[in-house]
């Protein structure tokens, strides 16, 4: 049986969007490396939390138009959706590591025809999508295969974790071709479910899009960070000071915080700059401010701690972001475990979003996992690192003797 399209990566992004199309009537088969999300979404279930999300898979799979497994399979359109970390060179340089797309491009060579269409969505440093048809042709040239013409175009995804399924509709999206008629192929395939504008351009400058809208925030939100530093060191409220700021018709400053999470905002600069480092110093450098901020948190607990022989210190949120169950890339969690590992006090973990300490922190026998109410009721110091909305109820009277550190202006 031939499918309409083959989704490699039934992640954050692989697995909305091969459950939209399939809910659209096309026939997608999810291709995960991991056995337990291959059986979890057969099942049309999720291995992790996206708001509605659920409705979806479950709807994609019933209807019988989405099957996952391990392997490819033959299809009309391939899309590519599988992570691009960074590891660290010698040099302590970072590096895009490619990979999970190398390998699922290689997986797939088997199974493209002529006139396919193959998809990267992945977050890639610029030419990568040339890379992805390097290796398609050598695998089938290795495979004893003949040569085959498809059509690659790089197509990114902007949806924002917590609201995906909306932005995954309603976004406008690039449809990046290394050649016209495979953009134009990839703008057709879209347009099946996106009500945004689909724009046409060259895949480098899709690929370099994706890099620069995240890296845009980047720096934007290390202005806040450091406006933060600089009015701490005034005694300034950066709260204040942005909000009066942000009053300039053409004004629009970001909210400082305990440093950058995720997997997206705090990676893909370095793309950037891994590509063109003499002249990509403003992007470095905000990815530095950005980086060293949970340190400065810390810094300023342990100066609280002083007064103290031995405090309670309540951190209030371990996700990377306000309401999600997400602690991959936390400065959240780096602040929580760097003030247990500095034995500063006991620490008191808080976050409504899972159910027990992520191992790394279970292992460090100085953490304590609590609900944000007894943690308030029985620390000394209280510090905000996330602002879930579950802490916006937390009564003010519990705070009034208590030293609090909100790195989020949560409570002001
Ligand atoms: N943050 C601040 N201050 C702010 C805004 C955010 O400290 O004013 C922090 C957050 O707490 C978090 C980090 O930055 O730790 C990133 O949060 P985010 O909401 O900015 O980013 P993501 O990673 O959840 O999603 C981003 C989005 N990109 C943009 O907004 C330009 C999303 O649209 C992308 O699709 C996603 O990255 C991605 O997948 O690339």
């Amino acid at each position: 049986m031939k499918y309409d399209i083959c989704v490699l990566g039934l992640g954050y992004i692989g697995l909305p969007t091969a459950s939209i199309f399939a809910t659209k009537g096309l026939k997608v088969f999810g291709v995960d490396v991991r056995p337990d999300v291959v059986d979890i979404i057969n099942q049309g279930g999720l291995h992790f939390h996206e708001p509605d999300l659920d409705i979806l898979v479950k709807a994609a799979v019933g209807s019988g138009n989405l099957r996952a497994g391990l392997q490819p399979v033959p299809a009309d359109t391939f899309v590519i959706a599988v992570p691009t970390p960074f590891t660290h060179a010698p040099s302590g340089e970072k590096i895009p590591d490619l990979s999970y797309v190398e390998r699922a491009t290689r997986s797939i060579a088997p199974h493209v025809a002529t006139g396919a269409l193959v998809i990267l969505e992945s977050t890639s440093p610029v030419g990568t999508t040339e890379r992805v048809r390097w290796w398609l042709g050598e695998e089938r040239v290795r495979l004893g295969l003949p040569s085959v013409e498809v059509l690659l175009a790089y197509c990114p995804e902007r949806v924002l974790p917590g609201s995906m399924l909306k932005e995954l509709v309603a976004n406008d999206r690039i449809a990046g071709g290394l050649t016209p008629e495979a953009g134009k192929a990839a703008k057709e395939l879209y347009s099946q479910f996106c009500t945004g504008e689909i724009f046409l351009t060259h895949a480098r400058t899709a690929e370099m899009a994706k890099l620069t809208e995240n890296s845009y925030r980047d720096v934007n939100i290390a202005f806040a960070n450091e406006l933060s530093l600089i009015c701490d060191r005034l005694d300034i409220d950066v709260w204040e000071l942005i909000k009066l700021a942000n009053r300039h018709p053409r004004v629009k400053i970001l909210q400082p915080g305990p440093g950058v999470g995720g997997h997206c905002i705090a990676v893909d600069p370095w793309f950037i700059v891994h590509s063109a480092p003499d002249v990509s110093p403003l992007i470095r450098t905000a990815r530095e401010v950005n980086d060293s901020k949970p340190h400065h948190v810390v810094q300023r607990v342990r100066v609280a701690a002083e007064k103290f022989k031995n405090p309670a210190i309540a951190c209030l949120g371990l996700a990377f972001k306000a309401d999600i169950d997400d602690l991959r890339e936390s400065p959240a969690m780096e602040i929580t475990m760097e003030l247990a590992k500095l034995g500063v006090g006991r620490v008191l973990a808080v976050e409504p979003h899972v159910k027990q300490l992520p191992a790394n922190l279970a292992a460090n026998g100085n953490v304590v996992f609590m609900s944000a109410y007894d943690a308030v009721r029985q620390a000394d110091i209280v510090v905000l690192l996330v602002n879930h909305r579950q802490f916006s109820v937390i009564d003010r009277v519990l705070l009034r003797d208590k030293i609090v550190i909100d790195t989020r202006g949560f409570w002001r």
